[in-house]
């Protein structure tokens, strides 16, 4: 209910601010001016926000400044969960969201919170997400819910950090885990013997600081970014799993859409697809530098023995993906399965 309220309270602030726009509009007596609102779920400077900087460069250039596109970073809509709710509602029209954050909604993408499955080698990962059929059949998933996928991309392997040292499942136990919702990642750690426990993204530093959980996961870039290193004695170079970004627009807003104006979103999207392939790498690779120089953490890379144990542990949750979310997440499994194996 208070949720709900939260997302109702959002929605009305965001009739708010369109109202102010649409008055800009006016003012210079040009009805066709456009505001599209871009929210995504990082901080400035992140990886999404430099993906919604592009997007945002190409659309206003090449529609000649009839649209403006105005972006929102986490915290200014409300978290990744309401920024979904947000995009579903068509309050806001374009967003970036991710499969922790859609898990709760749309069962079938959880398939990127599985860990191990995407390979570990970025470029390849990336090929896996621009070609698999089983993309295809996720975007079809997304519509049926209103959102139309433009693009996925790779932002980063996730790595832990922890107040102690994480080398094998056994040193999870009762370890308290801060994690996105999503009920997959949620089921990994506790294959681990972990307590994963989810927290809003803004809330993780503090509850860090505060030692009211033990430990965090994300790509090195949100490590730096969001300060996680200051207040965390170990980081585990884990690589257990890639985080997947989302670009999405809301469904009835696409199909509103002229077909040149679909045409420049899509030309956006790919442009901005190769564009933060790069970003992200130089990201994780500058900021781990960062982390080496700034702090005293403990910086401890998986073997690929060690990595096996997990592999090994977090089977059982491939089985439940199946089980829970029925036929079509197991044909997606499949397909995005075999064409991993074809791409090795
Ligand atoms: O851990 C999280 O909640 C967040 N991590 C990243 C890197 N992006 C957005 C997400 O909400």
């Amino acid at each position: 209910m208070i949720k709900r309220l939260a997302v109702l309270t959002l929605i009305a602030l965001i009739g708010l601010m369109a109202l102010g726009c649409g008055s800009e509009s006016n003012q210079s007596d040009n009805k066709d001016l456009k505001v599209w609102k871009f929210a995504h779920e990082e901080v400035n400077g992140s990886v999404q926000d430099k993906y919604a900087a592009k997007v945002k460069e190409i659309i206003e250039e090449k529609s000649n400044r009839e649209i403006t596109v105005e972006v929102y970073p986490v915290g200014q809509l409300g978290d990744g969960t309401n920024q979904v709710e947000l995009l579903q509602n068509g309050a806001i029209e374009l967003a970036i969201n991710n499969p922790g954050a859609v898990g709760t909604i749309v069962p079938e993408s959880n398939i990127f919170s599985l860990h191990f499955l995407l390979p570990i080698d970025m470029e390849k990962t990336r090929e896996v997400l621009n070609t698999s059929k089983a993309i295809d059949k996720l975007n079809d998933i997304y519509y049926a819910n209103n959102m139309k996928v433009l693009d996925w991309f790779p932002e980063g392997h996730m790595m832990w950090t922890g107040n102690k040292a994480i080398r094998t499942p056994e040193d999870f136990r009762g370890f308290k885990i801060r994690t996105m919702a999503s009920p997959i990642t949620i089921a990994c750690y506790e294959a681990y013997g972990a307590n994963p426990t989810p927290i809003p993204y803004m809330e993780v530093y503090s509850s860090l600081q505060l030692k009211m959980i033990d430990g965090q996961v994300n790509p090195l870039f949100a490590i730096e970014e969001m300060k996680f290193y200051e207040v965390q004695d170990y980081l585990m170079l884990s690589k257990q799993e890639v985080f997947v970004g989302t670009f999405v627009a809301n469904r009835n807003f696409w199909d509103s859409l002229s077909k040149e104006e679909q045409a420049l979103i899509e030309e956006a999207s790919l442009e901005a697809n190769a564009y933060i392939f790069d970003v992200q790498e130089k990201l994780n690779s500058d900021r781990l530098e960062t982390i080496r120089n700034k702090s005293d953490i403990e910086i401890i890379e998986l073997t690929d023995e060690e990595r096996k144990a997990f592999r090994e542990a977090s089977k059982p949750v491939y089985e439940k993906y199946k089980k829970e979310y029925g036929s079509q997440a197991e044909e997606i499994l499949n397909l995005l399965q075999k064409d991993i194996d074809a791409i090795l």
